[in-house]
């Protein structure tokens, strides 16, 4: 495309009146946000299929990234970006009458995933095409996304994202390329000619795995590569385009919805795994489709043998969910390719790596074996014989392992064991930061650790700064850009050399003056949700992820409330302004999150409605945290809360995004927290709490007490009998079951225990913050070390580590 905003409008122009039926004087924002992302689309189909042409000729290995979860959020300002139109589009917009923020937002935020680690996802695939490695993302294509949350008389209500209600411009529908997926059924079993066992299906169910694509540009380069969803449908009958007839046959069996709910929605919850049949339906229609299409195009493409797939095809697993990937390929090799075990084996083995996102024993995913047997009958015996073998292995090669069969098996207890059956069936498992992969080769996954020592590895999770900086912070980029030249934008590591203006007055007051405009733009976004007015002057103390109690959100309030009830004894009391902002859905089953959530917004309202400290705190709620919601927050974030129970947070991904837009961060030392401590130092970071060795302590040997506390600390005494009594809530009841949990169930996330040191560190803040050249100088700190969390370098860990992937030049 040429460059010129005369060539962009002309063709803008021409797409309102032969697309969208409209004239630049009569067109809407949904218009003109249709012109021109049919615009990017058209400029970016060549390169499209170009990238894919070049990948097979060259016989180039590709990764495969399996996942449940994209979290892509808004795509037209980075495709814009990405493609290098987005001045002259925004010219373009305002030459038509119209803000580009307003037609930016005509596109749905693709709610695909319930947080870091769907996000993670849509992040690496932004960095392999930006770095030009071949790859292919494959999720389900849910027609509902992550709920859309509303605050009801401060409670949580869910509402559906049906978020593809208006036409999806950037996907592609690929009937002909739709495979079938069996489930149910039977398996019945005879001698081949070939004299090997033949595995026959019977009375299974059929559901046709329709793929959209969506193309996934690179950044400045002329490199898309997809993000393939599948859709679930109906087969009709004759192995032809469903017609008519058909919907109104299957209609009638009540079948048309079993199958179509199979891509209905997303699941929201990981307080506590369940096995949920559609769920475990999902993840195996997600694996069987995926691999189907790279079967079929390794035999279209390659010169390769069968043997050698893993050459050609690396398949990273996100988190256990599509493990079922394992078996699957088995089944292709052995039952359609007529390949032996020992042989399909080999190539499945070398072909999987796997990424744990957790420890929380309660998120492990098992599968009843009834449900899997049922539902699943040949995918059940491929793993029944995987364990089988595996646990023949541990009797005879390992000895002194015997007594830990039971505990290292796939199957046990009558449940099958997703994350063993990852780590037996995979060449590589990785954890996602430092801490988090010690602690799964000390502890969580100590027994296989020692048997297959060179599978572990740690990769720490990134961030792409492209979007989360680049394109969320434009003013904080130029001056950046201004200031170090613009290679930070091809290769963050550069972003170091910020370090030479730490210490250069005018360049610490522009940033300064950033801030306080992305600030003023957050208020303006406040005051449009919520009609509150905050103080642009105080501290924005940050607190946005996924509602969980490992988070200890609670504890964030405890510090609040702490606050204010200090403010209540001493009006006079010199507090720097505060202003609290929270962003974050619970799962809709959990209880004690939504508990959590409520109990935010109760103290909100008390606290904004109370003249004594009015001036001086204040506490926003901002609904339904999304992606959109983020990339609003984080630019004017002064206080980046990431203050999660040490060992809980694997690696967090929200502290590298404000870190990179210059936030302090005051964490415990969890997860990635403590590779960004590494490396900006003491000095810019404000650590607190128990660490996790200490965490693991108490749990292993006691002697905790959370009702010590409770008797021997007044602040804390004062705080809990508030919650108890109905101070904050005309309920008899209201927050006892909070109270309760953390005095009769002793506190199982430490909040109470790190609370003294979590007021101590924010009275250090508040120190901090009122030097506001020495506050500024750690921003620039944080931004300059913050190269290391861009998923760039993540990626290219992955790829000549694990993947063995070359980047297609
Ligand atoms: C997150 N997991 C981790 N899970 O909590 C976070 O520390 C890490 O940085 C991130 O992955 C990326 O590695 C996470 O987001 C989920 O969203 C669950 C997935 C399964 C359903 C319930 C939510």
């Amino acid at each position: 495309m040429r460059n010129d905003f005369e060539t962009f409008f002309q063709l803008t122009k021409e797409k309102l009146e032969n697309e969208c039926q409209t004239t630049v004087d009569d067109c809407t924002a949904s218009d003109v946000y249709y012109a021109i992302a049919s615009i990017v689309k058209n400029d970016l189909i060549g390169d499209w299929s170009k990238t894919e042409n070049e990948t097979n000729n060259k016989s180039a290995k590709k990764v495969c990234y399996l996942s449940m979860e994209f979290l892509v959020g808004r795509l037209i300002e980075n495709n814009l970006i990405n493609r290098g139109v987005l001045n002259i589009a925004k010219e373009t917009i305002q030459e038509l009458g119209f803000e580009p923020e307003e037609v930016f937002m005509q596109e749905p935020d693709a709610a695909l995933g319930n947080g870091g680690l769907g996000r993670l996802a849509a992040c690496f695939l932004d960095s392999l095409a930006s770095l030009r490695y071949p790859a292919c993302g494959y999720g389900i294509r849910y027609r509902y996304g992550l709920f859309q949350q509303r605050i009801i008389q401060g409670e949580q209500i869910e509402l559906p994202d049906y978020w593809l209600e208006q036409r999806y411009p950037w996907e592609e529908r690929k009937f002909e390329e739709a495979v079938s997926v069996h489930f149910g059924g039977t398996v019945r079993t005879s001698t081949h000619e070939d004299g090997k066992l033949q595995f026959d299906y019977e009375h299974t169910d059929e559901v046709l795995a329709v793929p959209y694509d969506i193309p996934i540009t690179g950044f400045d380069n002329e490199f898309v590569n997809t993000l393939r969803l599948y859709s679930a449908e109906t087969p009709s009958p004759l192995g032809d385009p469903v017609t008519c007839e058909d919907v109104a046959y299957y209609h009638e069996l009540g079948h048309e919805h079993d199958i179509t709910q199979i891509s209905g929605y997303l699941y929201p919850d990981d307080s506590s795994y369940e096995g949920k049949r559609l769920r475990l339906k999902q993840q195996y229609f997600l694996v069987s489709a995926s691999l189907q299409n790279m079967l079929r195009s390794f035999k279209e493409n390659s010169q390769r043998t069968l043997n050698e797939f893993h050459e050609s095809f690396a398949i990273q697993i996100n988190d256990t969910h599509p493990s079922l990937a394992i078996p699957e390929l088995m089944r292709l090799l052995m039952d359609q390719e007529r390949l032996s075990w020992d042989e399909a084996w080999k190539i499945t083995t070398q072909t999987f790596a796997y990424t744990n996102h957790t420890t929380l024993q309660e998120a492990l995913e098992t599968w009843p074996k009834e449900m899997l047997e049922s539902l699943l009958p040949r995918i059940y015996m491929i793993i029944d014989e995987i364990n089988e073998r595996f646990c023949q292995s541990l009797w005879f090669d390992y000895p002194e392992l015997r007594e830990k069969i039971p505990e290292l098996a796939i199957i046990a207890d009558d449940q099958v064991k997703m994350a063993h059956l990852a780590l037996v069936g995979s060449f590589s498992v990785n954890g996602v930061a430092r801490l988090h992969t010690n602690i799964l080769k000390e502890q969580e996954m100590k027994t296989f650790y020692t048997l297959f020592p060179d599978r572990f590895n740690n990769k720490t999770n990134g961030i792409t700064h492209r979007r989360w900086l680049l394109q969320i912070n434009p003013s904080l980029s130029s001056l950046i850009t201004d200031a170090i030249g613009p290679k930070w934008i091809h290769e963050p590591q550069a972003l170091i050399q910020l370090l030479r203006y730490a210490n250069d007055a005018p360049f610490l007051q522009q940033m300064d003056e950033v801030k306080r405009e992305n600030k003023r733009l957050l208020s303006e976004y406040i005051y449009q949700e919520t009609g509150m007015t905050v103080d642009e002057n105080s501290i924005f103390d940050v607190h946005v992820k996924r509602l969980h109690e490992y988070k200890r959100q609670l504890l964030n309030v405890f510090h609040i409330l702490h606050l204010y009830n200090e403010l209540k004894e001493n009006p006079q009391l010199d507090v720097t302004p505060r202003t609290f902002i929270f962003g974050a859905k619970a799962a809709p089953n959990y209880y004690l999150a939504k508990e959590i959530i409520k109990f935010i917004n109760v103290v909100a309202s008390i606290i904004n409605n109370d003249p004594d400290v009015r001036d001086k705190l204040k506490v926003i709620f901002l609904e339904n945290y999304n992606v959109s919601v983020a990339e609003r927050i984080i630019p004017a974030t002064d206080l980046s809360e990431q203050i999660s129970t040490a060992g809980k947070e694997a690696s967090g991904t929200g502290n590298m995004k404000m870190m990179m837009n210059g936030a302090v961060t005051i964490g415990t030392l969890d997860g990635a927290n403590i590779e960004i401590r590494d490396l900006v130092g003491d000095e810019n970071i404000f650590i607190f709490g128990l660490r996790a060795e200490e965490v693991q302590a108490y749990h292993n040997n006691g002697g905790y007490m959370a009702r010590d506390l409770y008797n021997t600390d007044p602040r804390i005494k004062r705080i809990l009998d508030q919650m108890h009594n109905g101070t904050f809530g005309r309920e008899e009841r209201a927050f006892k079951d909070l109270y309760y949990n953390l005095l009769y169930h002793n506190d199982p996330y430490f909040v109470l225990k790190d609370f003294d040191a979590y007021i101590e560190t924010h009275e250090l803040v508040e120190r901090a913050y009122r030097n506001r050249g020495e506050w500024t100088q750690m921003n620039v700190a944080n931004i300059a070390y913050s190269g290391k969390f861009s998923s760039d370098r993540t990626i290219q860990e992955y790829a000549s580590q694990i993947w063995k992937l070359k980047p297609l030049l």
